[in-house]
């Protein structure tokens, strides 16, 4: 018998099966009349109020966790003065807590085994996991180089690890957040205006006078002040335009919902320009002024009317015209949102073009109620030796790409595998995981199996025993963000703001925040003059007094505004402006595009259809969770614990479903779901597509909540267009067949 090298461990625990409720989206925040109720509560019980800013998502929202004398933390609230959260956290951060007290924690590092032939994991001590990381990274070190020890990482713990990683020589790094999720829309803004849209996006929602959503689904991805001021926006009277296949939270708050057939969106864009360009409703003095080839756009889009867009995207051609004029109308204070998770059909990079395209012709980058210019807080490097020059890192891996501006996750995973064209000369032996869990993050999982099956070895960082656990030689255990020190939060806003996250409470278990496992590590690897501290607390203090504050200070407080220096929050009547871009220009007509033979203004392709019996397979987020991080907080997990297949009552009665039946699905590759999901039938979705919301159907025992509730989106992705400008990976190309059958059914004679 072939055994793997690498089975996937599972160890199998409890079940257990948690209510679902239902929970209104903007009611959902926590707002000022908990928090009053708080501060009294707090006067009675004497909680101690620690600074902290939120890890749940990446928008990083500042907080105050609530402890108690015994030293369990009670309550997360937003603070008041926090530029990301006004003081109210999203459900999912309130519910942040559960990610600390989560039974199913990973509680001490775990080394793979095998006990009597069976693959497993046995529990070891920190220093015996951490020597045998050192050796194992110094092995590949001398037979390869450091550059074949990759990072794959996400959020806070990421940043410790590149330090350590670039202080040994290895600039092999890459995150899901940039090949899955925004890569292309950052490269489709900085070809236009010279920069990135960048996190928190500098989108003017408090002030504009008309939002165009166009897949960007604000509401359910509850990326907290962008949901706050949208919900003053639409209270001032906004018009809110919304183009999505699917009748999404946004959509139901939208004077326009234009249902659009999915991954036509070019079309739509075209069409728009076209009208505004033809009816004259452009901006032209601020066209005139700041943009560049304009001539080339009028007469790329003459041809593309609303009439020819209709037969593309089942848009009326009156719908089209009627939208294109409301923006106008309200220009420049009108937002083409540029959408986060862009990586849908392979032409993403071109769509956010078109996406920039528009806003140029309507005035509104740098216009009150159209983009502001952010500013953000340069944070000082704690001192340490220059990174030696690694010989190849992610640029190498990734150059076919020729715009892409971090590691693409996929070909730094194809380099572990020898029938890759990359790997000889970029050969990726050893890898280490922290804070992403990649079998759901990044799609086509058989290139996922095969590099793990020849990667000579894997850790693990994280908190939970995730599906990526089941792949590791040694996992480490991290403490969660409520229990440990990071990095300064320092991100653009309309002023610049700075946080701080101090631990609330000791590191249950025998966890370790991440900067002390990328110490311990360096430490071992003959790098301890990169880190030349006993505590994080003394880098944060450093850091701190050198921004004129102290640690003290921030922890009365925990978020501190500054001035801004760069200047007026918008373009400036009677002043120049001069865009990072080669022309210094807002270029409509890009010459970089043109001289890397890619088209210079966005076209419209067609993308492939589902077959017959065949739905696109369409994803998305819900309020309470994020990713497949949350599906087994208590917390979360208690206010929805599986996701449901979204049908159209017309498919419904087609394949005869009904609502709550169980269902698998079986995608254009024959993959079919490992767990079935429950139907809901609704007229919110269209009929050539279904949806879920990603990060469910957990296939990893030790996750007690979250096994086996709703599919895995991830494992019905293995179809990948891939956006030849800057190497994102197009996931929603995907087709499925809904089975009604247990296909798992072992048949017996
Ligand atoms: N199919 C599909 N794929 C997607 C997406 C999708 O919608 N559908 N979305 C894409 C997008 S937009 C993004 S940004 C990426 C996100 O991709 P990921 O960042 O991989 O997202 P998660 O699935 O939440 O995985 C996070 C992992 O970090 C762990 N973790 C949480 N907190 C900590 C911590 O404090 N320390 C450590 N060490 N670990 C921690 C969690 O337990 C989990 O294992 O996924 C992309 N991939
Ligand atoms: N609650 C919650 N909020 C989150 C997150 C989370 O995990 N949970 N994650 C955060 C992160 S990292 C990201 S990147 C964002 C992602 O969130 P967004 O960037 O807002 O959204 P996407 O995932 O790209 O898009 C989902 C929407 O696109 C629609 N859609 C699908 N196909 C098409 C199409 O062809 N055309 C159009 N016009 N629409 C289409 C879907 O129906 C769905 O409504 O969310 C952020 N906010
Ligand atoms: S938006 Fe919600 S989950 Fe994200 S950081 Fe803020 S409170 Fe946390
Ligand atoms: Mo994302």
């Amino acid at each position: 018998m072939v055994t793997s090298r690498r089975k996937f461990i599972k160890i199998s625990a409890l079940g257990f099966c948690g209510a679902v409720a239902s929970s209104s989206v903007i009611s959902a925040f926590g707002g000022n009349s908990i928090l009053n109720e708080l501060v009294a509560e707090n006067i009675a019980k004497k909680l101690k109020k620690t600074a902290t800013y939120c890890e749940v998502c990446f928008w990083k929202c500042a907080a105050w966790a609530h402890s108690d004398e015994q030293g369990n933390i009670k309550k997360i609230i937003g603070n008041d003065i926090d530029p990301h959260c006004n003081g109210r956290l999203c459900p999912r951060g309130t519910g942040g807590i559960g990610m600390y007290s989560d039974e199913d924690r990973l509680k001490t590092p775990l080394i793979r085994t095998t006990i009597d032939g069976e693959q497993t994991f046995r529990e070891a001590s920190w220093d015996e996991a951490l020597d045998l990381i050192a050796s194992k990274f110094k092995q590949v070190k001398d037979t390869h180089g450091a550059e074949s020890i990759a990072l794959l990482k996400h959020g806070s713990p990421g940043k410790h690890l590149e330090h350590l990683f670039k202080a040994y020589g290895s600039d092999t790094i890459a995150e899901p957040a940039y090949a899955q999720c925004r890569g292309p829309r950052e490269t489709g803004f900085a070809l236009t205006y010279g920069s990135w849209v960048g996190s928190p996006e500098p989108t003017d929602i408090r002030d504009t006078k008309c939002l165009v959503l166009i897949g960007s689904h604000i509401g359910e991805n509850m990326h907290n002040t962008q949901v706050q001021e949208m919900s003053d926006a639409i209270d001032n009277g906004a018009t809110i335009i919304t183009v999505d296949p699917r009748f999404s939270t946004a959509a139901s708050k939208s004077q326009h919902w234009l249902a659009i057939k999915p991954a036509t969106d070019i079309a739509l864009m075209l069409a728009w320009m076209n009208v505004l360009i033809e009816e004259e409703l452009y901006d032209k003095e601020y066209v005139d002024k700041y943009c560049t080839g304009f001539n080339q756009l009028r007469d790329h889009v003459l041809n593309f009317t609303p009439e020819w867009a209709y037969g593309i995207t089942t848009i009326k051609p009156a719908e089209i015209r009627k939208t294109a004029r409301a923006m106008a109308n309200a220009a420049p204070s009108v937002i083409i949102h540029p959408g986060r998770h862009v990586t849908w059909y392979g032409d993403d990079s071109q769509r956010a073009r078109a996406m920039a395209i528009l806003n140029a012709l309507l005035g509104s980058w740098g216009r009150r109620g159209g983009f502001y210019f952010k500013e953000s807080l340069k944070v000082p490097k704690f001192p340490h030796p220059k990174y030696p020059e690694p010989k190849w890192g992610w640029q190498d891996i990734g150059k076919k790409f020729p715009l892409a501006q971090m590691g693409i996750t996929t070909e730094v995973m194809k380099c572990a595998i020898p029938t890759e064209e990359n790997h000889e000369k970029y050969p990726v032996k050893a890898m280490m995981i922290a804070g992403t869990n990649i079998t759901k993050s990044i799609p086509n999982k058989k290139l996922l199996e095969d590099a793990i099956e020849n990667l000579e070895f894997i850790v693990v960082l994280d908190t939970m025993p995730m599906d990526v656990t089941g792949y590791a030689d040694i996992v480490l255990p991290e403490c969660t963000y409520l229990e440990r020190y990071d990095d300064i939060r320092s991100s653009p806003n309309r002023e610049p703001s700075i946080a701080v996250r101090i631990p609330a409470v000791k590191p249950k278990y025998d966890s370790k925040p991440g900067w002390w496992v990328a110490k311990q590590i360096g430490e071992r690897l003959g790098l301890s003059e990169y880190f030349k501290f006993d505590d994080y607390e003394e880098v944060i203090e450093w850091q701190l007094n050198k921004l004129g504050t102290s640690l003290e200070e921030m922890k009365k407080i925990g978020v501190k505004q500054f001035p801004r220096k760069s200047g007026s929050l918008y373009l400036e009547e009677g002043k120049t402006h001069e865009f990072a871009t080669e022309s210094g220009k807002i270029e409509l007509y890009s010459n970089q595009l043109k001289s890397l033979g890619f088209d210079p203004i966005p076209v419209f392709t067609k993308h492939p259809e589902p077959p017959q019996g065949f739905y696109r397979l369409n994803y998305g987020r819900a309020p309470m969770h994020t990713f497949s991080r949350t599906a087994n907080n208590p917390n979360l997990n208690d206010l929805m614990n599986e996701n449901k297949l979204w049908v159209n009552p017309k498919v419904a009665r087609i394949l005869d479903l009904k609502t709550g039946q169980k269902v698998w699905l079986r995608n254009q590759d024959k993959v079919t779901s490992t767990f079935p999901i429950k139907v809901r039938i609704t007229e919110r979705i269209r009929w050539d597509s279904v949806y879920m919301v990603h990060g469910f159907g957990h296939d990893n025992k030790k996750l007690t909540k979250a096994f086996g509730k709703g599919i895995n989106d991830t494992q019905m992705i293995t179809k990948v267009a891939v956006d030849p400008i800057m190497g994102g990976t197009g996931m929603r190309g995907n087709f499925v067949e809904i089975l009604t059958e247990n296909p798992h059914k072992t048949v017996t004679i």
